[in-house]
């Protein structure tokens, strides 16, 4: 009897390391960089950029394929004067000079801003990648949970033990700015650490370009006139536009080029 039970027993043993290597197979392995999201009800299972493309990555773009981006093709670019409280278009902007040729030249281990869709698009066919579409994006910034509740990618608070965990607009937008998270503008990526899905800048740093055109959000006599970014950005402030919560929106024609947009790639499993 004692016997018969043992071998009942072992039958279930002997299944168990296929069973493991069964669960290990299913979860796809991400390509360097990225990380795997999960499917959801609204999207299917995807990799995603762990970071926004920095300076230095798309730099290696430009060089490789002698690509011009749009803010070089027209000479300017938008740039937000923090003195004057607004944008302006300023000659010589573009994604080396952000903030024009006489302020100082981008940091490499930065997101890439003065990027227009366009530019962003060619970078992603270059890295064999895609966009994020805005579902996308918002599954990612829940971690992936359908049970997700939190206001941000990181939680419900802004801060934590005095730290922010975002860079974001402190004061009041557009004419009083404390900066008590660091940076007046762009961060280093990564600086605010990951979220539970182990993505940075999910909220905060550079509005990222989404794959969809903003057809609820504008004129609907036009929907197919501007696209949609996610993400909010050093310029937002929580009583204006709080761009950086879960499922916040913003949106510029594809071929605007502006100093706080820029981008991150996914990639279909599979491909
Ligand atoms: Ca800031």
């Amino acid at each position: 009897m004692t016997i018969l039970k043992y071998f009942r027993w072992a039958k279930y043993l002997l299944l168990l390391p296929l069973l493991s290597c069964h669960i290990q197979s299913s979860t796809p392995i991400p390509p360097a960089g990225m990380v795997y999201v999960p499917a959801g009800s609204t999207t299917k299972g995807f990799f995603m950029d762990i970071a926004p493309v920095t300076v230095a990555e798309f730099d290696s773009f430009v060089k490789a394929s002698n690509y011009v981006t749009d803010a070089h093709q027209f000479g300017n670019a938008g740039v937000f004067n923090i003195e004057k409280g607004g944008w302006e278009m300023i000659d010589g902007a573009n994604y080396l000079y952000p903030l024009g040729k006489d302020k100082p030249q981008a940091e490499k281990n930065h997101p890439v801003t003065q990027v227009s869709w366009r530019d962003a698009v060619a970078y992603t066919r270059w890295a064999k990648k895609r966009l994020p579409t805005y579902q996308e994006w918002k599954w990612a910034a829940m971690n992936g949970q359908e049970d997700w509740d939190k206001i941000y990618p990181w939680g419900d608070d802004l801060t934590e033990g005095g730290s922010y965990k975002a860079n974001v607009w402190q004061g009041v937008f557009p004419h009083y700015s404390k900066v008590e998270d660091d940076f007046q503008y762009t961060s280093p990526v990564g600086y605010y650490g990951k979220t539970p899905l182990g993505l940075t800048d999910v909220g905060g740093n550079v509005w990222q370009w989404c794959q969809d055109w903003a057809t609820l959000q504008v004129d609907t006599l036009s929907p197919n006139a501007e696209k949609l970014q996610y993400g909010g950005s050093f310029l937002c402030d929580k009583n204006i536009c709080h761009g950086y919560k879960i499922g916040n929106t913003a949106h510029s024609t594809p071929e605007t080029s502006l100093c706080h947009v820029g981008f991150r790639c996914v990639r279909d499993i599979g491909n």
